[in-house]
C-alpha cells in the first residue's frame, strides 16, 4: 500500500513537473491540439449569439452598425410582472445562434457575417423603483446609442440605409425588452434623429389606450405605462400621422371608442384571424402598402404569438399566431426602409423548461438582422420560386 502510494506520488510530481512553464518538455495540449475549439452552443459566458461584448454606454468612441440593448424595466405593466428578464431570456434563447453558424437558406444570408459590425452592448442600467426616472434613463441611453459612430459608412450606403436629418448615418439598436413602456422613450430619441416615423406593431393588443379611459391610471406618472405609451408618443408628435399598422390584435376592448382612439393615434389594424381568411402574403401586402418607403420601426411584442408557442409574457391571449406564421411575416419584411427594432415583454418566469418562448423571441431577433442585414429597398424573397436547384433530366 505504501510502495503504491510512493508510486501515485511519483507520477503525480512528474507530471505536475512536465506542465510547468519554461519546462523544454512543457505539454500544451490546449494550444496544441484545440487552439480551433470556439465556445460551443452551451459554454462560454452569455451574449446575444455569442456576439462580442461591449458596455458601449461607457465608451461612447466604440464604433458598430447594429448593436443588441438590452432594456431590463418592467415597472409598469397591467399583470404579470417579470420582462425585466427578458434580455437575460432573449441571450439564453439565442445561444445556438453563432456568427460562424448563422446561414439562413430561406433568406440567403448570414446576418452576423455580412460585412456589418454587430456588438451586444449589454443592458441600460434602469431603475425598478421609479418609472420616470428609469424612462428617462433609457431615452438617455438609447440616444447615446444612436449617436455612437457607425464601424462601416460604406456598407450603411451599399445597403441604401436611411440617414438621420442631419444627413449622417446612425447606427441601427436593437432593443430587447422590458415591458412595453420602453418604446416611448426610444420612439422620443429616434424622432429626434429621423423625424416622425411610421410604426409596425405586432401584438395582441394595440396599446393606444387614451389614458383617460384606462383602468388604474390615477396620476399623471400612472397614466404612463404599457397599455399608453403609443397614445402619449402620437400626442407628443413622434408617430407619422395615418402611416402605422398594428399586426396580430385579438384583446378585448372597452368599446369601439378604443378603435376611434386608435385611429386617431395613426394606426391600422390587421386581426389575428385575418391569417385565416386572407393568408400571411396579404398581411404582407397590407403591411407594405400602409407603410411605403418611410422611416419605419418594428415592436414586436412577443405576445402576438400564441401562448402555446409563447407562454412567458405578462398579458398572454389565446388565439395567437404561431412562430412559424410570424416567421414568414417577418422575412416577407425585407426591403423595408426599417431604423429601429425592438422585442418587448418577453418574462421568462413563465416560460416551460425548454425555453420555448425564449428561443421563438431569439430567433424573431435572428429573422430581424436578416432582413436589416439585406438593404433597403432589397428583393423580398417574394417572387422567389423557393427549392433546391434541379437539373433537368
Ligand atoms: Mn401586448
Amino acid at each position: 500500500m505504501i510502495a503504491l502510494s510512493v508510486l501515485t506520488c511519483a507520477v503525480l510530481v512528474s507530471t505536475v513537473f512536465a506542465h510547468s512553464p519554461g519546462s523544454p518538455s512543457r505539454i500544451d495540449p490546449w494550444n496544441d491540439d484545440y487552439a480551433n475549439t470556439p465556445d460551443l452552443s452551451f459554454s462560454g459566458v452569455v451574449s446575444f449569439a455569442h456576439l462580442p461584448h461591449e458596455k458601449c454606454l461607457d465608451r461612447p468612441e466604440s464604433a458598430f452598425d447594429i448593436a443588441l440593448l438590452g432594456v431590463p424595466f418592467d415597472s409598469a405593466v397591467s399583470y404579470r410582472p417579470g420582462a425585466r428578464f427578458g434580455p437575460n431570456g432573449l441571450r439564453s434563447g439565442s445561444r445556438r445562434q453563432r456568427p460562424d453558424r448563422g446561414y439562413s437558406s430561406r433568406l440567403e444570408i448570414n446576418p452576423y457575417a455580412s460585412g456589418l459590425t454587430l456588438l451586444d452592448c449589454g443592458d441600460v442600467p434602469v431603475t425598478p423603483f421609479d418609472p420616470a426616472a428609469a424612462i428617462a434613463q433609457v431615452n438617455a441611453a438609447y440616444r447615446s446609442m444612436l449617436h455612437h459612430p457607425v464601424a462601416s459608412e460604406e456598407a450603411m450606403k451599399e445597403l441604401n440605409m436611411q440617414k438621420g436629418l442631419d444627413g449622417q448615418y446612425h447606427p441601427r439598436i436593437v432593443a430587447m425588452g422590458g415591458d412595453h413602456t420602453i418604446v416611448l422613450p426610444i420612439l422620443d430619441a429616434l424622432h429626434e434623429v429621423y423625424g416622425p416615423v411610421s410604426v409596425i406593431h405586432f401584438d395582441a393588443h394595440i396599446d393606444t389606450w387614451n389614458p383617460t379611459r384606462y383602468i388604474g391610471s390615477v396620476s399623471l406618472q400612472a397614466d404612463v405605462n404599457h397599455g399608453t405609451f403609443f397614445w402619449h408618443a402620437y400626442e407628443k408628435g413622434f408617430i407619422k400621422p395615418n402611416a402605422s399598422i398594428h399586426a396580430g390584435i385579438r384583446t378585448r376592448f372597452s368599446g369601439p371608442e378604443d378603435l376611434t382612439d386608435d385611429v386617431t393615434a395613426g394606426f391600422d389594424l390587421i386581426h389575428t384571424f385575418d391569417i385565416d381568411d386572407h393568408g400571411v402574403d396579404w398581411i404582407s401586402n397590407k403591411i407594405k402598402q400602409r407603410i411605403g418607403k418611410g422611416p419605419v420601426v418594428i415592436s414586436l411584442d412577443v405576445d402576438v404569438m400564441d401562448p402555446s408557442y409563447v407562454p412567458a409574457t405578462g398579458t398572454p391571449e389565446s388565439g395567437g399566431w404561431t412562430s412559424r406564421e410570424l416567421r414568414r411575416i417577418l422575412h416577407s419584411l425585407v426591403g423595408l426602409n426599417i431604423v429601429a427594432f425592438d422585442i418587448v415583454e418577453l418574462a421568462p418566469a413563465y416560460d416551460s423548461n425548454g425555453e420555448i418562448s425564449a428561443i421563438a423571441a431569439a430567433d424573431m431577433v435572428y429573422d430581424f438582422l436578416s432582413i436589416l442585414a439585406l438593404g433597403v429597398d432589397a428583393q423580398s424573397i417574394e417572387g422567389k420560386t423557393g427549392g433546391r436547384p434541379t437539373d433537368e433530366l
